[in-house]
């Protein structure tokens, strides 16, 4: 019989602070997010600590009496590590670590190890370890020193692990080393890019977790992979997908997040550069999710950093099916109607008005609306297409009878 091997899920807790941009409820629905990136990279959250903070403290970002609550529930409960739902500074980080004596990490080292545990290739291994680097460099000083590093867990994979104490030069030299062994990998994979001629590019697009993948499975016919964690894709795939008689190209990659790290947008530079080359996005977006329309900011956010954000795009609004709108009993008439009450239609409606038909509604997961979906993205392509080859334009009817 197999052995089944129980899942050591760490303790953990969070912080996060209350101030002029965000309130309680923001607040709470961020940490819902690092609750689950948290998960994401084996850990269990026993408790949320917050604050009302309007300027972090420079020493210790949260104020010292909640720091005393914090440090007497970490010895108490055993807790391995505590995270930050922000960026700490390193000498932030620092006076935590000795207050508290467990593991600090703050958002984007959460997130560099989550890339770190899921990086299969060596492409992504080697990206994910540049970005780990440039965080680390300034951080060098005394940083988890008097830990054991052997205890490995959340925080403490990839490059940490042996080369923690070593000095900055040698650091210096490795992602020296590790950017000529990027751009060298960067050269084939935009040789291979060329060889693919002219075909019409399409990407999929969007935040973390929200089925680009799923959508890419069914479209394409292929295995991506696909599950309910956040970054389950980390590299790019590309399928060659015919619609009718129409070839394109249709590439998933990597999920955005908000506030994704600054040191991985730029090392994941050369994974990104099929958005960056496409001739269409598909910029697919959770709608059960509460938070999808600040979702859609942040991936418009990115998409503007790594200069795409006026490309051709469709936005798919996804997992239709798992919709759920807050509902008003039609005798209350104190709850005001907000747009947590919209529902399908009222979205459909909206997103109508803004941008036409391109936007669409769809669940990859139960195939509703996938023929529309099909339609739009042949129409779309095939506009692309026709100005390209404009001599082979008769080789696509207007109407399609069967996909
Ligand atoms: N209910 C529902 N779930 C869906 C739908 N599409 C995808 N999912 C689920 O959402 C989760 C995430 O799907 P993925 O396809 O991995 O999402 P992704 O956008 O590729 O995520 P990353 O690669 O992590 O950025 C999986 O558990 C899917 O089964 C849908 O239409 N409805
Ligand atoms: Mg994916």
């Amino acid at each position: 019989m197999l052995e089944k091997k129980a899942i050591q899920y760490e303790k953990a807790v969070l912080i996060g602070v209350v101030n002029t941009n965000q309130n309680e409820d923001k607040v709470n629905e961020y940490l819902d997010e690092l609750e689950f990136l948290t998960y994401t990279a084996g850990g269990e959250v026993q408790k949320r600590f917050t604050q009302r903070v309007e300027v972090p403290n420079p020493k210790t970002y949260i104020g010292s009496g909640k720091m005393e609550e914090v440090q007497r529930y970490v010895k108490e409960n055993e807790i391995g590590s505590v995270i930050f739902d922000d960026e700490l500074s390193p000498a932030q980080q620092n006076n935590i670590e000795k207050l508290l004596r467990c593991k600090i990490l703050d958002r984007t080292s959460l997130i560099l190890d989550i890339f770190a545990q899921r990086a299969q290739t060596s492409y992504a291994r080697t990206q994910v370890e540049l970005a780990q680097y440039e965080y680390l460099l300034p951080r060098l000083t005394g940083l988890w020193t008097h830990l054991e590093r052997q205890r490995g867990g959340i925080g403490m994979r990839g490059p940490g692990e042996t080369e923690i104490e070593t000095d900055r030069r040698i650091v210096r030299d490795r992602i020296a080393l590790l950017k000529r062994k990027l751009s060298k990998i960067d050269r084939q994979m935009e040789t291979q890019r060329g060889n693919r001629g002219a075909l019409v590019r399409v990407a999929l697009v969007g935040y973390t977790n929200v089925g680009k993948s799923t959508l890419m499975n069914v479209i394409s016919k292929s295995d991506v992979f696909a599950e309910n964690k956040l970054f389950a894709t980390l590299d790019t795939t590309v399928r060659k997908v015919v619609i009718g008689n129409l070839p394109f190209l249709l590439s998933d990659t990597v999920g955005f997040i908000r506030k994704l790290p600054t040191q991985l947008v730029e090392s994941f530079k050369s994974t990104l550069d099929e958005v960056r080359e496409a001739d269409l996005l598909l910029h697919v977006v959770d709608i059960s999710h509460p938070n999808f329309e600040e979702h859609i900011d942040s991936v418009n956010n990115i998409l503007d950093e790594i200069k795409s954000a006026n490309k051709k795009t469709i936005m798919v609004f996804n997992k239709i099916d798992q919709y759920q709108p807050e509902t008003i009993d039609e005798d209350d008439l104190v709850t005001e109607r907000t747009k947590a009450h919209f529902t399908i239609e009222d979205w459909k409606n909206t997103w109508f008005n803004k941008i036409g038909d391109r936007a669409l509604f769809i669940s990859a997961l139960n195939k509703q609306n996938l023929d529309e979906f099909r339609k739009r993205v042949y129409d779309e392509v095939r506009d692309i297409h026709v100005t390209r080859f404009p001599y082979n334009n008769f080789l696509y009817p207007e109407h399609l009878d069967q996909y």
